[in-house]
């Protein structure tokens, strides 16, 4: 049974574990922000990991706007490849825990960068996607949206508008673009006094600021990634390991 250790910023007793459940218990209005890493244990890989989609497609060459505009077939291999890895994926224990931790009234909403719609798979009632999702496609030019069909994957051809012929792009946020909903994360984040992350490098703004925020504001910030990251010597608790372990734990 391997052994998950929880680093604490101010130990005021001799088990993290408790500490932490018990300042979260304690919580008024906590919240969840996740990124890729929820997901791996679903057979996603992340982004920038080793088997990141970063590995086979720079984001400078793929992942932007500017991209999009000006080679859309170019963007459109990495929606594919993306598209296949997504394709019959299931929550795992990790996104169930949050789920759960919703239903018994213990948190307020799930603010994630995730397209996989596994939150939602997981009975997760209040997702916030502000990097967009993947189960529709956008007309960048007269703002047709219109659901994914199996056949707009089929290479090499990108689909065009209905209305007005501009290719189709899905709907995922790509850098350069704006993230989604930041005007219902604002208020959410301002009264947050905990706020779960889970899973996320949070190298990516706007996004990498929300847990310096709720710091800045006096709230408190628990961790759970397999690995140390720029925000962990920030955190009030750090989990390390898998969070399909870690969450799991310190929801029961
Ligand atoms: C586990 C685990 C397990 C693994 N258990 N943990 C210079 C300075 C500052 C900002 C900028 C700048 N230049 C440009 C910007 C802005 C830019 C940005 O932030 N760039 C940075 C790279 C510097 N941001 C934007 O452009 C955003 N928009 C914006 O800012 O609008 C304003 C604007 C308008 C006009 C012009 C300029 C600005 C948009 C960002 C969009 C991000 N889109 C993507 C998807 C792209 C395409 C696609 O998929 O089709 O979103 S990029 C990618 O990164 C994806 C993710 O949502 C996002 C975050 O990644 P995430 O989720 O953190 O994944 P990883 O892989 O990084 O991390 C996984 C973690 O999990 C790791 O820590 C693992 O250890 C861990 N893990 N297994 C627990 N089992
Ligand atoms: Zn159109």
């Amino acid at each position: 049974m391997p052994v998950y250790n929880v680093r604490v910023k101010k130990p005021h007793s001799a088990d993290g574990w408790q500490q932490a459940r018990a300042e979260f218990r304690a919580a008024r209005r906590p919240l969840a922000l996740t990124g890729a890493g929820i997901s791996v244990e679903s057979g996603i890989p992340d982004f920038r990991g080793d088997h990141g989609l970063w590995r086979r497609f720079e984001p400078e060459q793929y992942a932007t706007l500017e991209v999009f505009r000006r080679e859309p077939h170019k963007a459109w291999e990495m929606y594919r490849a993306l598209g296949e890895v997504l394709q019959g994926k299931q929550p795992n224990p990790a996104h169930r825990a949050l789920a759960r931790l919703e239903r018994e009234g213990r948190l307020q909403a799930v603010i994630t960068q995730n397209i996989d719609g596994l939150h939602q798979l997981a009975g997760s009632r209040r997702v916030v996607e502000v990097h967009g999702e993947y189960r529709h496609l956008q007309c960048l030019r007269c703002g047709r949206m219109r659901p994914l069909r199996e056949e707009d994957y089929a290479p090499p051809a990108v689909p065009a508008c209905h209305d007005c012929g501009a290719p189709l792009k899905p709907n995922v946020v790509l850098f350069g673009e704006w993230v989604r909903h930041m005007d219902e994360v604002g208020p959410l984040l301002e009264s947050c006094d905990a706020l779960l992350v889970i899973g996320t490098s949070a190298e990516v703004y706007p996004v990498a600021d929300l847990p310096r925020q709720v710091i800045g504001n006096g709230g408190r910030v628990f961790e759970f990634n397999v690995e140390e990251t720029t925000l962990t010597s920030l955190a009030d608790y750090s989990f390390r390991g898998p969070c399909g372990r870690t969450l799991p734990r310190f929801v029961a």
